[in-house]
């Protein structure tokens, strides 16, 4: 007997412990920081890819650029409008006064306007967020904002204060446009190699500009004591500090126009949607690993093809090791202007999972993206719809936005429901009277919504196949010539 209750407690401890670790390894990260990183995260395995579906959750944006979230807790969704006011979604609910209105200081519209918004790490506690824009010149601007102090729905306007300035931009178009926090708590910038046709001042193989690059800077200091546009610390260990006639701030090249790239918050991997000239659109991929310096083509490069083969068969460098090639490409067959988009980290669509999603402004298709065992990635178009979506977003708790710019609407991907887990049946035991005890929960019925999308098939990558369809072009394609 003192044996059985001896094995009985053994036991006991054991399922005691297995319940702790299953608790602890499905615990997740709370709100209440900028950024959320899980390392044990593992790729997703091959297929099959899932069904999404859209739920517009909020109108009435006008030309909605960027939706992210502050990462204080308060589940809020900002939506940045290229015309200069930042938007605040909460509990389904548009405020009506911006939470930030900065349209007298920028130039808008066509690629031009307020283009990125990205909050402190430490917002919770230090009220900084970050504005990308073109201002009255032009030029690219990245200012610093902080929350009021009345008001965590309102910003101080008074409280620019410059980060990156007057960086010339010769041309209208080409002009970046994202801003993201990395997992090395530094802020990443895209800029566009300057505008024009073909990259006609050759910024992006030039290390000596900013145009064409992703920067990397260190907003908590300032290595530029005399210099008012510039108020950052450089990293020492970004790539190209210390190499002659390179910029200190870069971290890669060879970009044309990275319209949106995100940070994996699962991985801390990159991803960039480069926008292509007039034949090819391509994702890039650098792993949380990376040092940096990644050389993406542009360029010499479109795609994964010769564009300017200037010295004559330099082309074939680039081609062959030279340069880190696109992970996923599609032809203009597909579409005129890629979208980057994220990969789902979320909690309520467990298929969508390990999915990075992008999409094309023009042609309103959305893809998924898998990164099969090996590395390579694998694409297949999820929906074809009519939106023009100029941009991505994810809420604290890591599900996906996509926003329409053509009218404004913002809508959240969906997947399908996963199926209820039954409630574990417990035996009563030698009930002693003979009182029916009614039944605890019971089982949530799963609501099947029918999805409009045709089921999965096994396509590689669209640049297989090419099935235009005309569609009237609408603005802004950040990057059209
Ligand atoms: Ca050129
Ligand atoms: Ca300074
Ligand atoms: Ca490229």
């Amino acid at each position: 007997m003192k044996t059985v209750s001896l094995r009985l407690a053994i036991g006991l401890l054991f399922a005691l412990i297995g319940i702790f670790l299953s608790l602890f390894a499905n615990a997740r990260p709370l709100n209440g920081s900028a950024i959320r990183w899980m390392n044990d995260v593992t790729d997703r395995p091959n297929g099959p890819f899932p069904t999404i579906q859209l739920q517009q959750v909020a109108s009435s944006f006008a030309s909605p650029v960027t939706v992210t979230n502050a990462g204080d807790g308060s589940s809020r969704l900002f939506i940045v409008q290229q015309t200069g006011e930042i938007r605040i979604l909460i509990n389904g609910t548009v405020l009506p006064t911006p939470f930030l209105d900065i349209h007298e200081l920028i130039s808008c519209c066509g690629e031009q306007g307020l283009l990125g918004l990205a909050f402190h790490p430490d917002y919770g506690s230090n009220g900084f967020f970050y504005v990308y824009y073109t201002d009255l010149a032009g030029d690219i601007a990245i200012a610093r904002y902080t929350v009021s102090q009345g008001d965590p729905n309102v910003a101080d306007p008074e409280s620019h204060y410059p980060i990156l300035s007057q960086v010339h931009q010769p041309f209208s178009n080409h002009n970046g446009g994202q801003i993201a926090f990395g997992p090395d708590r530094y802020l990443y910038a895209g800029l566009g190699d300057g505008g024009g046709s073909g990259d006609p001042q050759e910024n992006g193989q030039n290390l000596g500009t900013w145009l064409a690059k992703i920067l990397r800077v260190d907003i908590n200091g300032d290595d530029f004591p005399g210099d008012p546009t510039r108020n950052y610390a450089v990293p020492p260990d970004n790539p190209f500090v210390g190499i002659p006639n390179a910029l200190d701030e870069i971290w890669a090249y060879g970009v044309r126009n990275p319209w949106r790239f995100s940070f994996d918050r699962g991985t801390g991997d990159l991803l960039i949607g480069d926008v292509g000239q007039s034949s090819w659109e391509e994702i890039d991929f650098q792993p949380a690993s990376s040092p940096g310096g990644e050389n993406y083509g542009w360029d010499a490069l479109e795609g994964m093809h010769c564009f300017e083969d200037v010295p004559l068969g330099s082309c074939n460098d680039f081609l062959n090791g030279g340069s880190t090639l696109p992970v996923l490409e599609y032809s203009h067959g597909f579409g005129c202007s890629v979208t980057g988009g994220y990969r789902y980290r979320g909690v309520l669509y467990p298929s969508l999972r390990g999915i990075y999603f992008y999409a094309d402004l023009c042609s309103g298709r959305i893809w998924g993206a898998i990164r099969q065992h090996g590395g390579t990635w694998l694409g297949q178009q999820l929906l074809d719809t009519q939106l023009t979506v100029t941009t991505f977003g994810e809420d604290e708790a890591g599900e996906l936005y996509v926003a329409d710019y053509s009218v404004g609407v913002l809508y959240k991907v969906i997947g399908e429901q996963p199926t209820p887990t039954p409630t574990p049946t417990v035996t009563p035991t030698a009930a002693p009277t003979g009182t029916v005890t009614p039944s605890p929960t019971s089982t949530p019925t799963a609501t099947a919504t029918a999805s409009p999308t045709p089921s999965p098939r096994p396509t590689p990558t669209p640049r297989f196949r090419a099935t235009p369809r005309p569609r009237p072009t609408p603005p802004p394609r950040p990057g059209a010539r």
